[in-house]
């Protein structure tokens, strides 16, 4: 019997499920884009921004975590909204304009839109394709709602159409998406999220609340490795991105709790000595050297409510399910 690698290995469950295969090349990155990754990789502790996770394949790959049974997050989130969606409806008030930063695949949105039974939806997301197609599938699930995409990094600001309603805005921000920026970063983000809400809007946010460190760790390591193939997929996408020479296969996943800052850090970590080329120069990595890929801050409840003060927002509404594993929060503009 011929040996099958486990990323081979999981390259076949992730095809069994429908999943995309490894891309082919395709796509450079704008100069600003080039600047940035290339400048992370050049610093003593090499770094890479969690946006670069995102293409075709790494969206995808992302899905499959949100259906781990160790990664709570997602199911926690959406088993708050259905308990509590008469409260949360009632907090929001009908007929919103929804706008959703990091759309993704809009299955929020849909459950959202519905309950608030919003007028119009935009969908914000920096894969702007893989958003077209939830938005074509959120048409026909809510024929009513106007729902357009807008292709934008949000951590870049958002420029919306001039014809998106700039009353009764309700910026929808699920899934502790938030928990991915440092705090200076994610105050700055709330802040022009204040903005798109204009001064009738609110916010309603989903973040993740600190845990048993085993419980953390888990979701972020989990035993099939789809989160070890979505953290590696980011090294392909850069290889596209700036005609680098990773071989992702060459470095293992690592995720863990670190306390003092109350966040998940993943790296990737050379598994032997690298030597990794792009365009115009290159680096050296020792073996066991790590590229630091993601944080994922867990902030307790009344952290996020002052953050959420210092960013604008008034009044405050807030639900967390049994556990108190995750919360939602209603912020009035
Ligand atoms: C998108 N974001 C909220 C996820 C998280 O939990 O921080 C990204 C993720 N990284 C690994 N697993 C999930």
């Amino acid at each position: 019997m011929s040996a099958v690698s486990p990323l081979a290995r999981l390259d076949g469950v992730l095809h069994h499920l429908g999943l995309a295969p490894p891309q082919p090349p395709a796509g450079v990155a704008s100069a600003a884009e080039r600047g940035e990754i290339l400048a992370g990789l050049l610093q003593p502790q090499a770094a890479l921004s969690p946006k670069y996770f995102y293409d075709q394949r790494g969206s995808e790959l992302f899905e499959a975590i949100t259906r781990l049974p160790e990664y709570y997050p997602t199911r926690t989130e959406r088993a708050l909204l259905r308990r509590h969606g008469h409260a949360i409806a009632q907090a929001v008030g009908p007929a919103r304009v929804v706008i959703e930063p990091g759309a993704g695949n809009c299955d929020k949105a849909r459950e959202l839109c519905a309950l608030v039974r919003a007028t119009h939806f935009v969908g914000v997301d920096i894969s702007a394709d893989y958003l077209r197609d939830a938005i074509a599938r959120l048409r026909v699930a809510l024929p009513g709602l106007h729902a357009r995409a807008v292709g934008a990094d949000i951590t870049r600001g958002v420029h919306l159409p001039p014809d998106v309603p700039g009353a009764r805005r309700l910026v929808f921000y699920p899934g502790s998406s938030i928990g991915n920026f440092d705090p200076p970063q994610a105050l700055a983000l709330l802040r022009h999220m204040r903005e798109l809400a204009l001064d009738d809007g609110g916010l309603l946010i989903g973040f993740d609340l600190p845990k048993d460190v085993a419980v953390l760790e888990a979701a972020y390591d989990d035993a099939a490795g789809v989160t070890a193939a979505f953290n590696r997929n980011a090294l392909a996408h850069v290889n596209r991105l700036v005609g680098s020479d990773f071989v992702p296969a060459q470095w293992r996943h690592r995720a863990f709790f670190n306390p003092h800052a109350s966040r998940i850090e993943m790296h990737l970590e050379a598994a032997g000595p690298q030597r990794v080329r792009w365009p115009g120069g290159g680096r050296d990595f020792a073996a066991g050297e790590r590229i630091h890929t993601e944080n994922s801050y867990k902030y307790p409840l009344p952290d996020f409510t002052a953050l959420l003060h210092d960013a604008g927002f008034t009044r405050t509404q807030a639900w967390t399910d049994d556990r108190g594993w995750f919360a939602m929060v209603h912020a009035q503009a």
